[in-house]
């Protein structure tokens, strides 16, 4: 153990570094636990453990309530991440997580903000056969969530060119390099005899007590930051020369995070540190991850993220530390420019295949009655021989059709209307939310299910000033954590409590910027209030080509904000 460690992090350990250390390499009492048939549910610890396996224990918030009432047990069912590397996922996996869907858990399907899969309302009795189903189609959960590193998120469109591909290569070479090795995975889901005695088994990256918290890491093309590269723990920026990848930037100490009236949690901005060289890039994220891992903080779970780790220490300890470690230098950094950090839609030619990006509101795939965009898309997936890419920003891309296929696609598309982004408002294509209720358990407000009424409200505001397909940024989270990244948006609200939300303004339309808190616990009347005048005044005196986020700081709104020492001053 490192001495600066000691002098920072005075104090015990957290406890779930005991639960950790106790489970035995992520095997705690997982399995008698899901054999227990008196309740649905799962103990506290094993819960924990069971996150790095990808599934969450939680209960339908909307029944609680009543249950109570009743004197029944809250109605427990489990959420299941299934990792994406990259995003890419084939037809037959497509279906298959339809099948699933409808077979164990709600009906839908969760796209989300990292590009992964996630089903709701699985109960612990089909909880193994949903892992292994998944597992039967080459995709698994494991590192889905927990302390570990998690799913790689890498621009979708790696048939725009030959770097795009190769930077999806490394994504996965990553994810893999990064993948915990214990064998209780494979014991538990998979009914796998024991290879090793589990208490000769080793984790050579992580030990026996993983990371400190949850790590992420994206790799973003140019000029597209549809990944945010800034708000990963460790975040890489291709380069490219003359149409070759040279290497990628690399930024670090990025994060969404944080705790209404805990200053000292902050939503964060990753800083670029240097360049590498394509074949690097697995050594430095190994040797950032072995960082956090022997220095981040195991006392104090709320200062944890390697943002707190860097932010306590500087940034020049850390890019020392990491050449000790590397046993080199990282390069100067190289320029770059972002354009945007959204997706764009329908269809694109790219690699003599055609690409069909869909808007997804909210990443959330089911069948209503005017819009069955869950059947669409199966049927899509029957005939589809190309693949399915789930964007940075809940959508999907119909990926690498055919000329020849690509007329029955369109052909779907239309007869199922899937609504093609092009005929939605810019700030509707540009809008994501988090799950929230009623699934999270950390919800403090509605997200998903409320943000499409609110944005209608705001575009009747948009169209009276005639900004109906300009592009603005609007992302909304049900409570503090800002998993679908609000402190990055032009518009931002956060859930402070039912109906009410901060506002943020000012984050840019590249990513590359912080909001600000603008207003304080407002409903959706003193929301729409406070937007009017400022959306009014941007159409008559915005600047040619000014972003929202970029006038209402020229505007004196709100300052802007590029670190998140300053994000709460
Ligand atoms: Fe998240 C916790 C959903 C992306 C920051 N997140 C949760 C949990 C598991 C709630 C819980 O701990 O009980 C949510 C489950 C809700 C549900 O019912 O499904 C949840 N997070 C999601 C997803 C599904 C949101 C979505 O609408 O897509 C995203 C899944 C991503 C994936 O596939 O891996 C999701 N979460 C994010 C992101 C965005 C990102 O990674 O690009 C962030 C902000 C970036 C970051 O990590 O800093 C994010 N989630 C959090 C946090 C705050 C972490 C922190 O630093 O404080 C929590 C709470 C925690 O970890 O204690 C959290
Ligand atoms: Fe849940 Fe909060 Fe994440 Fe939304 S931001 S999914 S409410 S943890």
């Amino acid at each position: 153990m490192a001495k600066e460690k000691d002098a920072l992090h005075q104090g015990s350990l957290d406890d779930m570094e005991r639960i950790k250390e106790a489970s035995n390499f992520l095997r705690g009492t997982i399995t008698e636990g899901l054999a227990d048939p008196i309740t649905g549910a799962i103990s506290a610890d094993d819960n924990k453990v069971l996150k790095f396996h990808g599934s969450y224990q939680q209960d339908d918030r909307d029944l609680r309530d009543e249950r109570r009432r009743q004197k029944l047990e809250p109605a427990y069912q489990f959420m299941l991440r299934v990792r994406v590397p990259g995003g890419i996922a084939t037809p037959e996996q497509w279906l298959v997580m339809g099948e699933l869907a409808d077979k164990y858990a709600n009906g839908t399907i969760r796209l989300t903000t990292r590009q992964a899969f996630q089903l709701h309302g699985i109960l612990k009795w089909d909880l193994k056969n949903t892992i292994r189903e998944i597992n039967h189609t080459l995709m698994d959960t494991l590192a889905a969530c927990g302390d570990v590193n998690r799913n790689v998120m890498c621009n979708t469109n790696s048939y725009q060119s030959a770097v795009h591909a190769e930077v999806q290569k490394w994504a996965q070479k990553m994810s893999d390099h990064l993948s915990p090795r214990t064998g209780a995975y494979h014991e538990i889901w998979l009914d796998k005899e024991k290879v090793v005695d589990s208490r000769e088994e080793t984790e050579p990256i992580y030990g026996a007590t993983y990371l400190p918290r949850k790590f992420k890491i994206g790799i973003a093309v140019p000029p597209s930051n549809d990944i945010d590269v800034f708000s990963q723990d460790l975040g890489f920026i291709a380069i490219q020369e003359a149409n070759e990848l040279v290497g990628f930037n690399v930024s670090v100490g990025g994060g969404m995070g944080m705790t209404h009236g805990n200053i000292n949690t902050y939503p964060q901005l990753g800083r670029v540190i240097g360049f590498c060289a394509p074949d690097q890039v697995v050594a430095v994220a190994e040797q950032i991850v072995t960082i956090q891992r022997d220095y981040g903080n195991r006392t104090d779970r709320k200062q944890a993220r390697f943002k707190y780790t860097i932010d306590a220490r500087g940034i020049d300890w850390l890019k020392q530390t990491l050449h000790e470690r590397l046993g080199s230098e990282l390069e100067e950094a190289k320029d770059f420019q972002f354009k945007n950090n959204g997706d764009s839609y329908g269809w694109v030619e790219g690699n003599r295949k055609w690409h069909f990006t869909l808007f997804i509101e909210n990443g959330r795939v089911k069948d209503t009655e005017d819009y069955p965009l869950r059947t669409g898309l199966r049927e899509i997936a029957k005939i589809h021989e190309g693949d399915f890419r789930l964007t940075p920003n809940q959508n999907l891309v119909i990926a690498n059709v055919t000329k020849q296929r690509k007329a029955r696609i369109e052909q779907l598309i239309q007869t199922y209307k899937l609504t093609n982004g092009g005929q939605l408002s810019g700030l509707r294509r540009n809008s994501m939310a988090c799950v929230a209720l009623p699934t999270c358990a950390l919800a403090m407000a509605e997200s998903e299910r409320y943000l499409p009424s609110l944005i209608e409200k705001i575009e009747a505001i948009l169209q009276e000033a005639g900004l109906h397909q300009e592009e603005i940024v609007i992302r909304m989270s049900g409570c503090p954590n800002g998993c679908s990244r609000p402190a990055l948006a032009e518009i931002a609200f956060i859930g402070k409590g039912p109906g009410k939300y901060n506002l943020y303004l000012g984050g840019s339309f590249t990513g590359e910027r912080l909001s600000k808190l603008y207003r304080e616990n407002i409903g959706e009347q003193e929301i729409l209030a406070t937007l009017r005048p400022l959306i009014t005044r941007y159409a008559k005196e915005r600047l040619d080509g000014e972003h929202f986020g970029d006038f209402v700081i020229r505007a004196n709104y709100v300052e802007a904000v590029y670190s998140g020492l300053d994000f709460h001053r």
